[in-house]
Order: structure tokens, then C-alpha cells, then sequence
């Protein structure tokens, strides 16, 4: 008899959103933090004088104005301001041998980190440590590397622009350009992608854009869970008539059905509004062939009706456009449906409907950027818009859903391994030093210097790289390889533990504490996923008195690693508006920075695409096609398979077992897959499976889940990240961007033996 597990599978059939979101919020407040802080820290997240939510980067209308209402926002606030706390006690009666075998959500719910520290061999544990002596150590490891480039220098996207810049400038003064980062992993795709298609690596529409909106196309992102106050506006959208198209191998419950609990009747009547017009259940790594299709269908549509096409602005601000044609031409239906999982009716039906509206958005996230083929992908999002003139007028354009709330800002003020000339020559001009002219490692190229022994020293502004990244088992061996590890955090995480030879933390301030310098209290700024740049200020009182501002932590790092540095570390730190004033300097679109943002809300950056400037070498828009319909050339008998974050995670954080909208509580080892699938597999619902890489030599990565029947394309499956990372090998990855194909993994599935 089969054996099956169905502890916890339960569906979910109300609306995403509503009562269930309120009572999930009073979970977390309870768990986590002193109930009587609570209601007063959550009305001061995003609001003129408060802090930015780190949940996510969508921006909020709220900060000029009254509180919105997040389910996840409050999680991420709750979790860093929790009253919990990891002291030198608690690291004497815990090895790092015993902590490894503790969960990612135990580790990070044991609390806040209250005290630098260092590793000790002989004990086997953490201990504190002076910060000055953490700094001497940091100093010297560093000044005795032989190389420069032996050192890595990564940054988790929250870090804020005055840590980020300031981390810029050390890692250059100091010799490198090796700036492996969260982005790398994320909307890498889309910094690539983007300015070789519209001269910038940014979305272009703002919020006020989805007021005037006829229609949205939404491809491969969950807002529900992972930008929940975009809800609000897709809501408003909805109730406003305008369809909204969703590609998604999976019916997410928030694209379906929304119940705002900002809404007084919707929650009273238990009521909600549908959110997609229509759903398209694309297969993993098909969203190239369907919009091959749509364009195709748009095409075909034109030479009937003349006029489909903006013919007028395709001649005056793109280029390519017959070629990119010719290769639509040449790609035919069966292939199209073949690669989508979709009809072509249901593909023409896209056309008629994108044809019909006068200004189209298309939204997108990591379903479309974490692919081998990520960076055209977004390119084929860039063209369909094109072909209608979708950019640079109200109502229309492109937008990435940004990840960590500072992403986008962190490479914006220089945290990029590429050489930039003008920024060198800024750097040069502002600070007597130029960087070097060597190009830098992204995450996996520094993953792989650490692996071979390249790379001796590892210094994390954030994150949990090593848990982060593909091929769990390849970077542990890589941290451990290390001379010394060095790890910015507020809280404990796996990669602390994978210890290489010397390892330090050093405990951060969180967004929500206040920053008090020399000068007195702090602020610090951010950029939003529509460009906006804005203040922040914490208000809670730190979570311990040994902790520093990133800024600081660095300003002294830097400071013990080069006795003759040209930048005035300390006086930049003792005012951060000083370091505002060097950002201006080196990146002149932020002038007049410090004025700027005491305005609430603040400004935003120049976006040329919006005024029909592009900034490629053809000085126009490029129609860059996707060659053929395949992301790769998977093997007979293999599942995609793409990694998913759950409802109650935050990337490698994970804050509770449950994912409420999908039906599964108390549990994470499951595998989503179509009852077909099951069926044709003779695999039942609740029954164990051995997954295994299906690309060649790489069948040993091994994985047991368990499956269930889901709402899922056929020969699609799903499993949480980062539990199935280490399937995804190192250099599975879009070789233009560098990101790891961490949706489109092919995998081999059999009943557990
Ligand atoms: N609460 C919370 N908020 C977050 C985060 C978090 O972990 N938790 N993470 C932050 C970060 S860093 C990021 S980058 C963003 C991530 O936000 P999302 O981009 O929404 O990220 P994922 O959860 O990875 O979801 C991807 C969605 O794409 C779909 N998908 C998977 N494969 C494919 C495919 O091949 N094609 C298509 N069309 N769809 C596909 C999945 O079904 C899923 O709905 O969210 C940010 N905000
Ligand atoms: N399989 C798979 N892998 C993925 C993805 C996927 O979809 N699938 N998504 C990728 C994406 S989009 C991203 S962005 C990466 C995320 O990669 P990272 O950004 O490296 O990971 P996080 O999990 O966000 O980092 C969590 C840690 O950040 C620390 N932290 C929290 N707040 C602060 C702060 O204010 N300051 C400092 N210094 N530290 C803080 C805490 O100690 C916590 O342990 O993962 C990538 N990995
Ligand atoms: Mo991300």
C-alpha cells in the first residue's frame, strides 16, 4: 500500500487578503513584539516621517498620505523589531556544530543579534568581541591579501543608498570591483535586459500611470504575497474595468480573487473582487513562446488592419523592427503552443485584447528574469510594448516588481561589478582615487572564485548569500574555504555557520531603530521600484546598545583596512547628509539630494524612456528577438521545475511553516504538481517523490518532497526556496546576466524508493 502524508494540505477557498490577512497580521504582532508597540510602529511604516517598509520596493502613495494596510509589511517589521534576542549567552550555550542542525526559522526567530562576534575553534561557539578588535582583524586580513581581487564584496538589497555608496567606495579604494549581490539573483535579467532594449535598466511607469491604464498583462509574479500593497492598486484597477491578463504556471489566489481589508464593505460582506480577467496557466519557461505568439497574432492582425501596429513610432524611435518580424514570421503555431501550454486562440485573443487598449502596462517579476534565457525574455516584454508605443505616454510602459527595498537603489549608487567610466572618472574627480580598471565578480562568478580558492576574504552587507544562491552544497564548501568571513546582519542565519577559517558578525541597526551620529539623529534614503527616491527614519529604540549603523560599521572597517585613504570616512558618518552630498557629486542625476527628499515622498530619477530618449547606441529602441522558442534544450522525460516563495517567507527568512493562500500549513517539503502528471506518473496525491537534476552529470543533486495534486500547468512543478537549491547547479544560469535559472530547473521525478 502507498504510503501518504497529507498532515496540513488543506484548500484554501476564501479570497487572498480580507479577515484571513488581519488575524494573520495579530499572529505575528503577538509572536513576535511587545502588543502595546505594535499599532504605533505599523502607522509609522511609510509615512512622511516614518520609515520605508523593508517588505518590498512597490511604491506607496502613502507616504504623503494615510497608512496602508500590509499583511507582509507587518511581518517583515515585526520579525526585525521583535523582542527576542541572540546574546553572547545564548551563542555559549549553543555550538555552531549544534546550530547547524536547527532550521532557517529557528535560527532567525531566535532573535536580534546583540553583540559583535567572533568564531572560536577551541569552544566550537561565537563569542563577543570588541568592535575595535573586530576591525583590527578585518584591517589586517584584508591588507595582507596579495591581490585585491582575492576580496568579495556583497550587498543584500536593503542596505540603504548611504551604506550602499559608502560600501562602494571601500571595496574600489581598496582594489576591487567584485561586487557579487542580491540583484544578481534577482532582476539581474532586467538591468541587462532593459538598457540594451530602452537605454535604461529600470521600469518607467509611475503609480499614477495605473490610474489612467486601459489595460494590465501580468507575467510571473505572486503580488499577493511578495508585494501585497500593489494589491490595492490592482484592486482599484479591477473595480476600475480594466482587464487585467495573468501568466502563471500556478493560480495564485491573489491574482484570482482580493478581498481589500482597507475596504469597509468587501470586509463586512465577506465579499471580494475578482482581480485577472482571464488566467493563462503558461508553462514554466513558456512565457517566450506566448508572447512570440501574442506578437505574431499582432502582426498578422496589422497586415488585415493596418494601424494594429503604431507604425509611426516603431519608424521614428525603434530599430530592427523588420528583422524581429522576419524571426515571427519564420516561428510557426505548433511550436508557439508546443513551448506556451497555450492555444493559439487563446494567444490571439491577448492580441485583440492589447490591440484594443490605447496605453497596456506589463507587470513582471522573477517568473520571467530567474530563466537560462531571463535577460530576452524581458527583452520580448520590451518589444511587445514597443510595437504599440507603449512607453512614454500615460497609462503604458514596463514594470519589474523590484525585490528588497533598496535593490534598485543599491545599484544606482554604484554597486555594480561592470567598469563605469563616468562614474570612475566621479570618483576620481570627488575623491583623488580611481578604481580599478578590472571588471568584478557577480554572486556566481564570486561563488566560483571562492570554491577554486581564489577568493580568501568574504565581507556580507546583509542577506545569506550562501543560502541565497544556487547549488546549496557547492557554496557551503566555498565559505568554508574562506580566510575569513565577515557578515552584516541583524540576525543569525545559515551562512554564519558555514565557517571558513576566520568568521565575524557584526551586528546592524534595522530600518525601524533610530541612527543617532555625531550630528544627532539620522536619516537615510531609498529608491523605490518606480524610481522615487525617499527618506527613512527609524523611531524604536535599538535592539541592543552595542549595535552600529551600517554606515558606521563600514566608514570604521574602512578606515582599519587603509590608514591612507583619500575619503573622510568619519566625517561623512557624523552627518549623513554629508554622504548625500558626495552621492550628488558622483552620480549627478540626485542634484540638489539633500533638498529633495525633505519634500515627503520625495523626487524621482530621470527616466528617459518616458520621454521617448533612448539611451542605446543606436540612440533608438531595439527589437531584440528571442531566438527559437526554448529556454534550453531539456531532455525527454523531464518536469521544469520552479522554485516559489511562500506566504509567510521573506527570500532565505522564512517566518512560519504555513503558505496560506496555496493551501499548505505546517509544512514546506512539498512538490507541486498537475493531478495529470500524478496520474500518467502513477504517483498519488500525499505520496513521497525523489527529485534529481535532469541535465547531464548533474543527476546526483537528490531532493525527497512530497507531491501534491496543485492547480499547476502539466509538466510544470513547484517547490519552495531555498529547500531546493541545491538542484539548480551553479552555472545553470542566463549567461548574459549571470542569474541562476532558479524557475526552470529540469528535473527527473520518481516515487521515493
Ligand atoms: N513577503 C515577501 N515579500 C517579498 C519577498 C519575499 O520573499 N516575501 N521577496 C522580495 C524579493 S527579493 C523579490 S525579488 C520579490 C519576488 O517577487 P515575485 O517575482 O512575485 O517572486 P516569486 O515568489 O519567486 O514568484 C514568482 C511567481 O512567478 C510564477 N512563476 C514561476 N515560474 C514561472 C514561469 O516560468 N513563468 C511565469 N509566467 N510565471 C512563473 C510563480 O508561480 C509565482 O507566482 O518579492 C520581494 N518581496
Ligand atoms: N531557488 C531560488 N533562489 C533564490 C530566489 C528564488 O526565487 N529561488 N530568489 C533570489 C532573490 S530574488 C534574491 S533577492 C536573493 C536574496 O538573497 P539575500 O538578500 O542574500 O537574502 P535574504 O534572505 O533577503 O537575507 C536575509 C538576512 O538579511 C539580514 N537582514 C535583514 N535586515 C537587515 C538589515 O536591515 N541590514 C542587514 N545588514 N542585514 C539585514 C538578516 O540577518 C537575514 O538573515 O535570493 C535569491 N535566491
Ligand atoms: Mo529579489
Amino acid at each position: 500500500m502507498t504510503e501518504r502524508n497529507l498532515k496540513g494540505i488543506h484548500p484554501y477557498d476564501a479570497p487572498a487578503g480580507g479577515w484571513g490577512a488581519l488575524k494573520a497580521t495579530a499572529q505575528a504582532v503577538a509572536d513576535q513584539m511587545r502588543v502595546a508597540e505594535a499599532p504605533l510602529l505599523l502607522l509609522r511604516t511609510n509615512k512622511p516621517d516614518g520609515f520605508d517598509c523593508p517588505g518590498c520596493a512597490w511604491p506607496d502613495k502613502a507616504h504623503t498620505s494615510t497608512f496602508q494596510f500590509c499583511e507582509n509589511g507587518a511581518k517583515a517589521v515585526t520579525w526585525e523589531a521583535t523582542k527576542k534576542r541572540v546574546t553572547p549567552e545564548f551563542f555559549a550555550a549553543h555550538t555552531v556544530t549544534e546550530l547547524r542542525t536547527w532550521t532557517d526559522h529557528d535560527l532567525e526567530d531566535a532573535g536580534r543579534l546583540t553583540h559583535p562576534l567572533v568564531y572560536d575553534a577551541a569552544s566550537d561557539t561565537y563569542q563577543a568581541i570588541e568592535w575595535d578588535a573586530a576591525f583590527a582583524r578585518i584591517g589586517s586580513t584584508l591588507a595582507a591579501l596579495p591581490d585585491p581581487h582575492a576580496a568579495e564584496f556583497y550587498t543584500s538589497g536593503r542596505a540603504s543608498n548611504e551604506a550602499a555608496f559608502l560600501f562602494s567606495l571601500y571595496a574600489r579604494e581598496y582594489g576591487t570591483n567584485n561586487f557579487p549581490d542580491c540583484s544578481n539573483m534577482c532582476h539581474e535579467a532586467t538591468s541587462v535586459g532593459l538598457p540594451q532594449a530602452i537605454g535604461i535598466g529600470k521600469g518607467t511607469v509611475s503609480l499614477d500611470d495605473f490610474d489612467t491604464c486601459d489595460l494590465i498583462i501580468s507575467m510571473g509574479h505572486n503580488p499577493g504575497t511578495n508585494h501585497p500593497r500593489m494589491m490595492g492598486t490592482l484592486h482599484e484597477c479591477a473595480r476600475r474595468g480594466v482587464p487585467i491578463i495573468v501568466f502563471n504556471p500556478l493560480r495564485e489566489r491573489a491574482l484570482e480573487r482580493f478581498a481589500d481589508p482597507q475596504n469597509a464593505v468587501e470586509m463586512g460582506t465577506l465579499g471580494s473582487t475578482r482581480i485577472a480577467s482571464t488566467y493563462y496557466q503558461v508553462k514554466v519557461g513558456g512565457d517566450a513562446a506566448a508572447l512570440k505568439g501574442i506578437m505574431k497574432a499582432l502582426l498578422a492582425a496589422d497586415r488585415i488592419n493596418p494601424g494594429v501596429l503604431d507604425h509611426a513610432f516603431i519608424a521614428e524611435h525603434t530599430h530592427g523592427f523588420d528583422d524581429f518580424a522576419q524571426d515571427l514570421d519564420n516561428t510557426h503555431w505548433d511550436g508557439i503552443e508546443q513551448a506556451s501550454g497555450l492555444a493559439r486562440a487563446e494567444l490571439e485573443s491577448v492580441a485583440a485584447a492589447y490591440a484594443k487598449s490605447n496605453a497596456t502596462i506589463v507587470t513582471y517579476g522573477m517568473g520571467i528574469t530567474q530563466h537560462a534565457k531571463g535577460t530576452r525574455n524581458v527583452q520580448q516584454i520590451a518589444a511587445l510594448l514597443l510595437m504599440r508605443g507603449n512607453f512614454g505616454k500615460p497609462g503604458a510602459g514596463i514594470c519589474p516588481l523590484r525585490g528588497h527595498s533598496n535593490v534598485q537603489g543599491n545599484r544606482t549608487v554604484g554597486i555594480t561589478e561592470k567598469i563605469d567610466p563616468v562614474m570612475f572618472d566621479n570618483i576620481e574627480k570627488t575623491f583623488g582615487f580611481r578604481p580599478p580598471e578590472r571588471h568584478g565578480h557577480d554572486a556566481v562568478d564570486a561563488m566560483k572564485a571562492m570554491i577554486s580558492g581564489d577568493a580568501r576574504v568574504l565581507i556580507c552587507l546583509g542577506g545569506n548569500f550562501a543560502v541565497a544562491l544556487s547549488d546549496t552544497e557547492q557554496c557551503a564548501a566555498g565559505m568554508q574555504r574562506l580566510d575569513l568571513a565577515v557578515h552584516l546582519n541583524t540576525k543569525l542565519n545559515r551562512s554564519h555557520l558555514l565557517l571558513g577559517r576566520d568568521s565575524i558578525i557584526l551586528p546592524v541597526l534595522g530600518r525601524t531603530e533610530s541612527d543617532v551620529q555625531a550630528s544627532g539623529a539620522q536619516s537615510i534614503t531609498v529608491e523605490d521600484s518606480m524610481s522615487m527616491v525617499h527618506a527613512s527614519r527609524g523611531k524604536l529604540a535599538p535592539a541592543s546598545e552595542h549595535l552600529r549603523s551600517e554606515p558606521a560599521i563600514i566608514a570604521a572597517m574602512a578606515i582599519a583596512t587603509l590608514p591612507n585613504s583619500k575619503v573622510p570616512w568619519q566625517h561623512l558618518v557624523d552627518d549623513y547628509s554629508r554622504i548625500r552630498d558626495q552621492i550628488e557629486k558622483v552620480y549627478p542625476d540626485f542634484q540638489g539630494y539633500n533638498e529633495r527628499i525633505l519634500k515627503p515622498g520625495g523626487f524621482r530619477l530621470p527616466l528617459p524612456p518616458t520621454e521617448r530618449i533612448w539611451k542605446t547606441p543606436s540612440g533608438k529602441a531595439e527589437f531584440l528577438p528571442f531566438d527559437g522558442l526554448q529556454e534550453d534544450a531539456a531532455a525527454a522525460g523531464t518536469f521544469k521545475l520552479t522554485t516559489l516563495r511562500s506566504h509567510d517567507q521573506y527570500n532565505t527568512t522564512i517566518y512560519g511553516l504555513d503558505d496560506r493562500y496555496r493551501g499548505v500549513f505546517g509544512r514546506r517539503d512539498v512538490l507541486f504538481m498537475n493531478a495529470a502528471d500524478l496520474k500518467e506518473q502513477g504517483i498519488e496525491h500525499g505520496e513521497a517523490v525523489d527529485i534529481c537534476t535532469g541535465l547531464p552529470g548533474e543527476s546526483h543533486r537528490q531532493l525527497r518532497l512530497t507531491a501534491i495534486a496543485y492547480d499547476i500547468a502539466p509538466g510544470s512543478v513547484g517547490a519552495y526556496y531555498p529547500e531546493a537549491n541545491n538542484l539548480c547547479p551553479l552555472d545553470y544560469q542566463d549567461k548574459q546576466s549571470g542569474t541562476p535559472s532558479y524557475k526552470s530547473i529540469p528535473v527527473l521525478i520518481k516515487k521515493a524508493a
